[in-house]
């Protein structure tokens, strides 16, 4: 689960710009190592973005918790730089799919067409938790009885985590999404509690190009040991729906939308 492994892109880093209403993302051409370290050019490069808004509970003082994150792009994968304080790490749910939401976590909200609308039991949308252990979750179809079926889906999903030995003991956050669209397909249902990375999925990723958009949001499950977590903090305010913010994963209309551009065309 901690090996590292390394993705090349191919040419030079281009500038970002972003908007309130569609963020760009820049493309990157260099090699990205998902490592928990934030040493590759283009995380020096491009400006972070807030997650400092409350879904669940008040915003957390900042030696509770803080965060913000970065964005990049190649043909293969959103990558996704999340710099985390969280005081105390807990992960008080061993198995992935029990209750993942009250345990640390950070999710990850992707609309592969921005087409918005509900997700809860579809794959319109996906909203990936991922665990402190690096598992990967989200919500399934339901099955032949009704009931919501939980997916673990980490090849969706590379990641690894570093904490910091120096205060205030940041945590980097690196990930590499593959994105899929409203046509996944799960194997077969017999897996769906599979640990295994690879059996899930029945479908292939898209290949991302320029000028692609996507609906995108990011927050945080901060729980230091409450038995429901103390705070969920994401990038983007939600309006409230009956006084509940915690939209994320039913409705991806409450997400913002990201817009990738900046891929050289001498790359091919
Ligand atoms: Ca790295
Ligand atoms: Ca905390
Ligand atoms: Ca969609
Ligand atoms: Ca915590």
């Amino acid at each position: 689960m901690h090996s590292l492994f390394f993705i090349t892109c191919f040419s030079a880093i281009v500038g970002f710009s972003g908007s309130q209403d569609v963020r760009e993302v820049s493309w990157v051409n260099n090699e990205i190592q998902i490592d928990g370290i934030a040493n590759e050019s283009v995380w020096k490069e491009i400006p972070w973005f807030a997650i400092d808004q409350a879904i669940i509970g008040a915003i957390p003082e900042k030696s509770d918790f803080s965060a913000r994150y970065k964005l990049a792009w190649n043909q293969q994968y959103l990558f996704i730089l999340a710099e985390i304080i969280d005081d105390k790490l807990y992960d008080g749910h061993p198995v992935p799919t029990e209750n993942y939401w009250d345990d640390d976590c950070l999710e990850i909200f992707i609309d592969e067409d921005a087409s918005g609308g509900n997700h809860q039991f579809n794959f319109n949308a996906f909203a990936y938790h991922i665990a402190l252990d690096n598992q990967v979750v989200d919500i399934g179809e339901k099955d032949a009885g009704g009931q919501p079926q939980f997916l673990i889906l980490n090849s969706h999903a590379l990641n690894r985590w570093r904490r910091s030995t120096s205060e205030p003991k940041k945590i980097i956050w690196e990930v590499a999404l593959s994105i899929y669209d409203d046509r996944y397909k799960v194997k077969d249902s017999s897996d769906v509690e599979s640990t295994s990375t690879s059996k899930n999925s029945a479908s292939q990723p898209v290949t991302l190009t320029n000028n692609k958009t996507m609906g995108f949001m990011i927050a945080y499950c901060d729980n230091d040991g409450s038995k429901h977590r103390e705070s969920f903090v994401g990038s983007l305010p939600i309006e409230p729906v009956n006084g509940d913010k915690n939209r994320g994963y039913i409705d991806a209309n409450v997400f913002g939308k990201i817009r990738l551009v900046g891929r050289n065309k001498t790359a091919d």
